[in-house]
This record gives C-alpha cells, sequence and structure tokens, in this order.
C-alpha cells in the first residue's frame, strides 16, 4: 500500500457495516414484533446467566468489571457490534439453522455484504480494478434443486476480499463494488465466474475486537474465503462461504465458520488460471 492510500480502520470499515446492517435489520425486527414476553425473558436470563457464572467462577473484580464496561462502549463508538457478533456468535445461530435446511451446507452471512451489486451472465469476470493484483481463480458450477433439477436463471450473488485481505465497501483504498457480483444462471443452471484468489482475512487490529483477541492471546485470521448466497424462485436462499484445501488458518477460523463440504480445491490450468467446480442444491420452500 503506498503513503497517498487511505488505509483501512477498523472505525471506518465499522460504521460501514452498522449503516449496512441497520439498513438490512429492520424487516428482521418486524418479523420479530410477536416473539412472546416469555421466550425474551428465557433467552435474556440463559444469557445473564452465563455472564454471572462466569464472573463467580473468575472472581471477577470491580476494575475488571469496570473494563468490561468501558470495552463494550467502545466496540459501540467504533461501530464494530456487526464484526463482533458475525465473528464471535454468528456461527452458532448458522449451525442451529443448518440443522433444518438440506442441499448445499451454509455458512456465515459476516459483516461485509451488499446487495444490489452489478448483474453479470452466467460467463463473467467480477468488476476489478484495472491493476487488480492476484492469482487468477474461476469458479464454475451449476445450482440445482434437490431433486436433480437444474435451476436456470438462478441468482450466485459472490463478493469476497482481494489479494491484499480487504473488501470494497469497507476499505477506502478498494473502489465501491470491487470483487462483488450478482451472477445469474444460464439455460442449465450453470454459471462461471472469472475472478482473482482472496487471501486470507485479518480482524483489524486497531479497534476493540482486535485489542480483545489481542488481550487474550487469539489469533485474528479468517482463512481465505469467497462469500455466496445463491437464490432461486421458489426456492430456500442458501447463504454459504467456500475455502481453499491447504489454506492457512482453515483448522483455526477465528469465525468458526469453516466446513469440510464447503473446501474446493482450484488446479492450475497450465495457464497460470486456477479453476475448481462447485454445485449449489437448494431445497424447495
Ligand atoms: C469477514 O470477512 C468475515 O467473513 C467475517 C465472518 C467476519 C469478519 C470478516
Ligand atoms: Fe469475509
Amino acid at each position: 500500500m503506498t503513503a497517498t492510500q487511505e488505509s483501512p480502520t477498523a472505525a471506518g470499515s465499522g460504521a460501514n457495516a452498522t449503516q449496512n446492517f441497520k439498513a438490512a435489520a429492520q424487516s428482521a425486527a418486524a418479523e420479530l414484533a410477536d416473539t412472546p414476553p416469555e421466550r425474551v425473558a428465557a433467552i435474556v436470563t440463559a444469557v445473564l446467566k452465563g455472564v454471572h457464572a462466569a464472573i463467580e467462577e473468575y472472581d471477577v473484580s470491580y476494575p475488571e468489571f469496570q473494563a468490561a464496561k468501558a470495552w463494550l462502549m467502545e466496540v459501540g463508538e467504533g461501530g464494530e457490534w456487526p464484526l463482533f457478533m458475525d465473528v464471535f456468535v454468528e456461527h452458532a445461530v448458522e449451525n442451529q439453522v443448518a440443522r433444518s435446511q438440506k442441499g448445499t451446507k451454509g455458512s456465515i452471512l459476516g459483516p461485509y455484504y451488499q446487495p444490489d451489486q452489478v448483474r453479470l451472465g452466467s460467463k463473467c469476470r467480477l468488476p476489478r480494478r484495472d491493476d487488480e493484483v492476484g492469482t487468477p481463480l474461476v469458479l464454475s458450477g451449476q445450482v440445482r434443486d434437490l431433486d436433480g433439477s437444474p435451476l436456470a436463471g438462478a441468482e450466485v450473488d459472490i463478493w469476497h476480499a482481494d489479494s491484499e485481505g480487504y473488501y470494497s465497501g469497507f476499505a477506502p483504498h478498494v473502489p465501491d463494488g470491487n470483487l462483488r457480483g450478482v451472477v445469474e444462471t444460464d439455460e442449465e443452471g450453470r454459471f462461471e465466474i472469472d475472478t482473482i484468489q482472496p487471501a486470507p482475512y485479518m480482524i483489524p487490529h486497531d479497534g476493540p475486537t482486535g485489542q480483545l483477541l489481542e488481550a487474550a492471546g487469539w489469533h485474528p485470521w479468517r482463512p481465505a474465503h469467497l462469500h455466496i448466497q445463491v437464490r432461486a424462485e421458489g426456492h430456500r436462499p442458501v447463504t454459504t462461504q467456500l475455502y481453499f484445501a491447504g489454506g492457512d488458518y482453515l483448522e483455526s477460523d477465528v469465525a468458526e465458520a469453516t466446513k469440510p463440504e464447503l473446501v474446493i480445491d482450484p488446479q492450475d490450468d497450465g495457464t497460470g488460471v486456477r479453476r475448481s467446480s462447485y454445485d449449489f442444491e437448494l431445497e424447495r420452500g
């Protein structure tokens, strides 16, 4: 990165993630309008019980309690709640939901999804900078129903980090829409996406989430991944991620969001382009 570039900060990417999330969360909040008070009370009681039990088990002191309060405030002020929740909590919710979902395994959405990206034909190149750095990567495949029938006109909504681990929309030096797109499958449900290999992602270390990782002696990395949401008329959408065989942090994802079924192993086709295929299966609903 050159000195003239504005380098991404945790607060910068956090503020964007917060705005982004608030816009998307309004419909979720509306759906929950009639949650019975018994359920609210039961869940909140269980969460608080866990907190109280940790305080007792570790004989937590007043300075530690005050430090925790200060840290929580900083997470909010830095806009890092979307990051924190998606790194440390979302995988548990996803696993719960996955118990009732057939077809392609899901994974967490994460904080960096942006809706309404450029629509692309079934065989396409994701938007990239003229001087985009990175090993060429081509992901092809087919979207099918659970009974094997191809789903034409399905949407493969894909977004990923660049070769330095930065996401467009959340790192100021990356142009909007970079390495993001909504790919429409052809008559046979097929797609072929030309992009570059993303790098592993490091949780920003200049904010409170990074401070926590450091204080706890945990590493801040997620393995390299492609985020993909597949949608088709009359079918339950799948939100997932694909990982790379042999990649760093595959066995120690800070967000605990890897699954063996989601690992691809792209091979060089002899021209320096790495290729892999992955098929998606959606259940009706
Ligand atoms: C990411 O890129 C991501 O996918 C998750 C889950 C959390 C932080 C950054
Ligand atoms: Fe990600």
